[in-house]
């Protein structure tokens, strides 16, 4: 048996309704990976719900990344999502530097629907930007796609997951200006998640070559927080075992979808997020 690949997982630790590290480490372990958490911050719950205890864990941060290069640590992967501060960027590009094997999964969490997230501070998308910039791989959504590069944001209400009937729709010529707009940041490939197209929905990336890539799938009628979570971490497992590019993507866009239909089926409020634990087995390989 080969050991378990590693990835530095900086995100943060919202402890009700799934999102973040509680998504991160079942689902990458599952993958077969080891997870090594540095938590951003802890929140007592995520931001949508209206109230929340939390600590940011800037200084803590670059301490436990520190001593990471200092044990002489070298990881397989270093992915990253919820940062709490500008100086959390800093720290995660030093860390990137120092680390220059890893592959590097860039989850810029900046907001969704249309809105940033409240808690953060509003520097936060030029700092995403610089962080974008050394990536191999980053995953917005439209609403991040749109903070990063400055295109108009859409509107609230229209682009939530699942709400088809009502939303924006985008044109295959705007994708492509947007993802050459993300391209422009540095990243290897950038990939937008949640866009509904003129006919289909999907999840669309570019990578060097200037090639509008598209997976498709049948929206599910919901919108659940944590979802980008979610197919961010199932594409780090795929990827950091060893699938193919496309494969990682095909496999987290059926995963999320089947979740999310499977959340629904139960009808548990939204701002929970996903039935994530019973549909963990599925991600598993002999
Ligand atoms: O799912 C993204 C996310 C991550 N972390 C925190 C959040 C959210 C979305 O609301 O509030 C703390």
């Amino acid at each position: 048996m080969e050991p378990a690949k590693t990835v530095a997982a900086l995100h943060d630790l919202s402890g009700v309704g799934r999102c973040a590290l509680t998504v991160v480490i079942p689902v990458i372990s599952a993958m077969g990976a080891q997870v090594i958490p540095a938590p951003t911050a802890v929140l007592s719950a995520h931001t949508a719900f209206s109230d929340f205890a939390s600590v940011d864990l800037t200084d803590y941060l670059e301490q436990c990344l520190d001593k990471w290069c200092e044990m002489g640590l070298s990881f397989d992967c270093i992915y990253t999502g919820y940062m709490a501060s500008v100086r959390q960027e800093e720290i995660a590009r030093r860390f990137m530097a120092r680390q220059p094997g890893a592959r590097r999964v860039v989850d810029p969490v900046l907001g969704d629907d249309g809105r940033m997230y409240r808690a953060l501070p509003r520097e936060m998308p030029e700092a995403m930007r610089r962080l974008c910039a050394g990536a191999d791989v980053i995953t917005p959504n439209l609403t991040e796609a749109a903070l990063l590069t400055g295109a108009p944001l859409p509107e609230p209400g229209k682009g939530a997951p699942g709400t088809n009937e009502t939303r924006a729709r985008y044109r295959l010529s705007e994708l492509r200006a947007l993802l050459e707009g993300l391209m422009a940041l540095g990243p290897k490939v950038a990939l937008v998640t949640g866009v509904p197209l003129e006919d289909v929905h999907a999840n669309v990336w570019m990578g060097e070559d200037g090639g509008v890539r598209v997976c498709e799938y049948e929206p599910v009628h919901a919108s659940y927080p944590g979802t980008g979570d979610l197919f961010a971490s199932v594409l780090t497992g795929a990827l950091t075992r060893g699938d193919s590019f496309e494969e990682a993507v095909g496999l987290a866009t059926r995963f999320v979808r089947d979740v999310m239909r499977r959340t629904l089926e139960c009808g548990t409020e939204p701002v929970y997020g996903v039935q994530l634990e019973k549909s963990l087995g599925a991600l598993m390989r002999s």
